[in-house]
C-alpha cells in the first residue's frame, strides 16, 4: 500500500508545487531521523546495494550514489562530473532497495543532497533555515513511489503535437534572411522540421516583447510565409526587463510596483543582455499576471511557442557589485597597485556574475509580505513560466501552446517543460542528456531534450549524427548552438542524407513517441524510466546506466562514443533488435536476453521491442502536419496489441475515448 506523510517544519512558503491537498502528521517521519539544530538535517542510512533516484536536472549517474547536490538553480555553463547546481532545483528523490520510499523537500532555497559523499553509507539532505514541507511517500516499488509523486504534483504540461517534430536553433540568427536560409536548407534537403528558434537577436535591444522592427516589419506576414512551410518560428523570452524611459512593460512595471525591490523600496538593477534591467515580481500574482499578458503581443502575431531564457534569474552584475571593481581599478588608475593583493581583481571579477549578496539584495511580494529573494531563489524560473501558462489559459483556453523553460523548480512542469540549458559539444555530454531524462521525468518534467549537437564548444559531424540518434527519441528535440561555435545545422555537413536519414526516423516513429507521451502525461506515468523499474528483480538491469525503457514497449541504447562501429547492450528479456537503415528498410532480429555487442553505424537509428509488444511507425514526412496516419504500419512481435492514443494535436479534448485504439500486429 502506498502512503504519503506531510511533515511542515517551521514557516515554509507556499510553493504550490504540490497539487493535491495533503493532510500534515505530527508524528516523527517514519524513516530517517531529522535534527532541527542549525537548520533543518535529515538523516538515513542506506544499505550497501540501496539505489538513489531522482533530482531531476543534475549531473552524473540515473543513480545519484556517490556525490553532493545543491539545488541552487545557477546559470553555469560548465556541466561537469563536479557540478553541483544547474539551472532548476528538483528536490525530489527516491531511495529503491530495503525500503521504498520517496522524499520531497519542499524548501525554495538552497538545499544540499549529500549522497554518500560525506560517508559512503549515509545520506543528508539539508538546508540552513528549517523552514519546508517534507513529504515521505512510501511505495512498493521505486516505480510506485515515482507514481504516487507525479499524482499528487499534478499533471505535466502538454505542448501541442508540432513541438514533437524536430526543431533548429542557433544563437547568432539576427535577419529574416537568417530564418529563410535556414528554413530553405531544410526544405531543399528535405530535411524534415517543424520548428526555427528565434533567440535573443530577434528583439529591438533585446527588450522583451518587442520585435527588431528593421529587420522584421511587418512580422505577422513573415510568421505567416513560414508557417506556410510548416515551421513554427519560437522566440526567447528573457527574465529582465530592460530599464529604458518609454518602453512599456518598463513604465508599467515601474508605475505599478511590479518589479523586485531593494531593501529601501526602490527598484532592485541587474545587467543582462538589454543592460540594466528590474525583474518582473513573478512570485506576485498581481505581477505575474501582468507579465504573463504581455505573451499576447507575440501570439497576436501568430506564434504558438516560447522559451523563456535566463531566469534563475543570471545576474551579470549589479551597479554596487560594479562599483566595488570600479573602486579597485581607481587603485591601479592611481598606481597604488601594491594595496591590491595580486588575486584579489581575478577574484572580484569573477565574482560579479551571480553573485549571492545580489540574491539577497532584493524583494518579493507575496501575500502582503516582503520576502527576500534568496530564501525563495528557486522559484523564479517557474513563476515565470507559470506567468506564461496561465496567460495561455486566458489567451485561448482550448488550446495548447509550446513552452519551455531553463530554470525550474517541482510545479513548473505542470506549465511547461524544460531544455537542459548550455551544455557542450562533448561525447560525454550525450550520456549526460540520456541519464538526466529518466530523473526528469520523475520530477515531473516530461517535455525536455537537450541541445542536440552541443550548446557551447565546436561541434563534429559524427557527434551530431550519434546525440541526433538519441534526440530522435526525446520529447523535445532540437539542435541548438552558441553565438560564435561552428555551424551546426543538419544541411551545413557532408552526407547530408545522413541527417535526413535520421531525422525522418524521428518522424516515422512519431506515432508512437507522442501516444507514449500523451499516456504517460494523462496518467502521471514515466516516459523514459531506468530499467529497473521494468525488471525489478534483475540486479543487472538495476546498474545499467546508458540505457532506457521508453513507454511500455521499447528501450533504447544509442551510441555515445566517437569512432565507435557499435556498443555492448544489455537485454533483461528476450527482444526484437532493430535498426532504421538508412535505405529506409528496417533491420530485425530477434535477441536472447543477456549481453550482445551490436553494430550500429553512424547513419543508423537502433531500438529494441520488448518481447510480445509491437511498435506504429509510419512513411517519414517533412513536418508534423504531414504524416499520414493511414501509411502506419505495426513493428515487433506477431499478434501484439498496441494502444495508440491519437488526438488533434492542438486542443485539449484529452479524455475523449475516440482517442483510444487498440491495433493488432496480424
Ligand atoms: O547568456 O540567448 O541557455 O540557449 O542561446 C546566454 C542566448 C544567454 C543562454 C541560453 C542559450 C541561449 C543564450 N542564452
Amino acid at each position: 500500500m502506498a502512503m504519503i506523510w506531510k511533515f511542515k517544519y517551521g514557516h515554509p512558503f507556499e510553493t504550490e508545487a504540490v497539487a493535491e491537498h495533503i493532510k500534515e502528521t505530527e508524528e516523527a517521519p517514519p524513516l530517517g531521523t531529522v535534527s532541527l539544530q542549525n537548520g533543518f538535517r535529515w538523516r538515513y542510512e542506506l544499505a550497501k546495494d540501496d539505489i538513489v533516484y531522482g533530482l531531476g536536472e543534475a549531473v552524473r549517474g540515473i543513480n545519484k550514489r556517490g556525490h553532493r547536490y545543491i539545488s541552487h538553480a545557477s546559470d553555469d555553463p560548465h556541466h561537469m562530473e563536479s557540478t553541483q547546481s544547474l539551472y532548476g532545483a528538483h528536490n525530489f528523490i527516491v531511495i529503491a532497495g530495503e525500503q521504498n520510499f520517496g522524499l520531497f523537500v519542499d524548501h525554495p532555497a538552497k538545499v544540499t543532497f549529500d549522497i554518500g559523499y560525506t560517508c559512503s553509507d549515509i545520506l543528508e539532505i539539508s538546508c540552513q533555515e528549517a523552514d519546508l514541507y517534507l513529504y515521505v511517500i512510501e511505495g512498493e516499488t521505486p516505480y510506485e513511489v515515482v507514481k504516487q509523486f507525479r499524482k499528487i504534483i499534478g499533471r505535466s504540461y502538454i505542448p501541442p503535437k508540432f513541438a514533437f517534430g524536430f526543431g533548429q536553433s542557433r544563437w547568432g540568427y539576427r535577419t529574416k534572411e537568417d530564418f529563410r536560409r535556414v528554413a530553405d536548407g531544410y526544405r531543399a534537403n528535405h530535411i524534415p522540421i517543424d520548428m526555427l528558434y528565434m533567440d535573443i537577436d530577434y528583439m529591438q535591444d533585446f527588450k522583451d516583447f518587442t520585435i527588431n522592427g528593421e529587420e522584421f516589419g511587418d512580422f505577422p506576414a513573415f510568421v505567416k510565409e513560414m508557417k506556410e512551410r510548416n515551421i513554427r518560428l519560437i522566440p526567447i523570452i528573457d527574465a529582465g526587463v530592460k530599464v529604458e524611459k518609454g518602453y512599456p512593460v518598463y513604465e508599467e512595471g515601474v508605475k505599478n510596483g511590479y518589479f523586485c525591490k531593494r531593501e529601501d523600496g526602490s527598484d532592485f538593477v541587474a545587467a543582462v543582455w538589454p543592460g540594466y534591467t528590474h525583474f518582473p515580481d513573478v512570485i506576485n500574482p498581481e505581477a505575474r499576471r501582468w507579465f504573463g499578458d504581455y505573451y499576447r503581443t507575440l501570439t497576436e502575431q501568430g506564434i504558438e511557442g516560447f522559451w523563456n531564457d535566463m531566469n534563475e534569474p543570471s545576474i551579470f552584475y549589479t551597479p554596487e557589485g560594479l562599483e566595488k571593481f570600479t573602486e579597485l581599478m581607481r587603485k591601479f588608475v592611481d598606481g597604488k597597485t601594491d594595496e591590491v593583493p595580486p588575486f584579489y581583481i581575478k577574484y572580484v571579477i569573477m565574482n560579479l556574475a551571480n553573485n549571492p549578496k545580489d540574491y539577497a539584495a532584493f524583494y518579493h511580494q507575496a501575500g502582503g509580505q516582503k520576502i527576500r529573494h534568496d530564501k525563495i531563489h528557486n522559484l523564479f524560473g517557474y513563476n515565470m513560466t507559470r506567468a506564461a501558462g496561465e496567460a495561455f489559459e486566458r489567451i485561448a483556453p482550448e488550446k495548447r501552446f509550446l513552452m519551455f523553460s531553463r530554470s525550474s523548480y517541482i510545479g513548473m512542469h505542470r506549465y511547461g517543460g524544460i531544455w537542459t540549458g548550455d551544455n557542450k559539444s562533448w561525447w560525454s555530454h550525450i550520456l549526460l542528456n540520456l541519464k538526466m531524462m529518466p530523473s526528469l521525468n520523475m520530477c515531473g518534467f516530461l517535455y525536455t531534450g537537450a541541445d542536440l549537437g552541443g550548446f557551447g564548444a565546436d561541434t563534429t559531424r559524427d557527434l551530431l549524427l550519434r546525440w541526433l540518434a538519441l534526440g530522435v527519441f526525446t520529447p523535445l528535440m532540437r539542435n541548438h548552438a552558441a553565438l560564435g561555435t561552428r555551424e551546426q545545422e543538419c544541411y551545413q555537413f557532408e552526407g547530408t542524407e545522413d541527417f535526413r536519414h535520421i531525422i525522418e526516423v524521428r518522424y516515422r516513429l512519431l506515432p508512437y513517441l507522442y501516444s507514449e507521451y500523451m499516456k504517460a502525461a494523462l496518467s502521471d506515468d514515466l516516459y523514459f524510466k531506468p530499467l529497473a523499474f521494468e525488471y525489478p528483480g534483475d540486479e543487472m538491469a538495476a546498474q545499467v546506466e546508458d540505457q532506457l525503457m521508453l513507454g511500455s514497449e521499447i528501450m533504447i541504447a544509442p551510441v555515445y562514443t566517437q569512432n565507435a562501429r557499435g556498443r555492448y547492450v544489455y537485454l533483461p528479456e528476450e527482444m526484437m533488435f532493430v535498426k532504421f537503415m538508412p535505405d529506409g528498410t528496417i533491420y530485425r532480429k530477434e535477441l536472447a536476453a543477456g549481453h550482445h555487442y551490436v553494430e550500429i553505424e553512424l547513419n543508423e537509428v537502433p531500438l529494441f521491442i520488448r518481447a510480445g509488444k509491437c511498435i506504429p511507425v509510419a512513411d517519414a514526412a517533412e513536418s508534423v502536419e504531414r504524416i499520414d496516419m493511414g501509411t502506419l504500419q505495426l513493428l515487433g512481435y506477431k499478434d501484439a496489441e498496441y494502444l495508440l492514443y491519437e488526438d488533434d494535436g492542438v486542443h485539449k479534448d484529452y479524455e475523449n475515448p475516440a482517442n483510444r485504439r487498440l491495433l493488432t500486429n496480424r
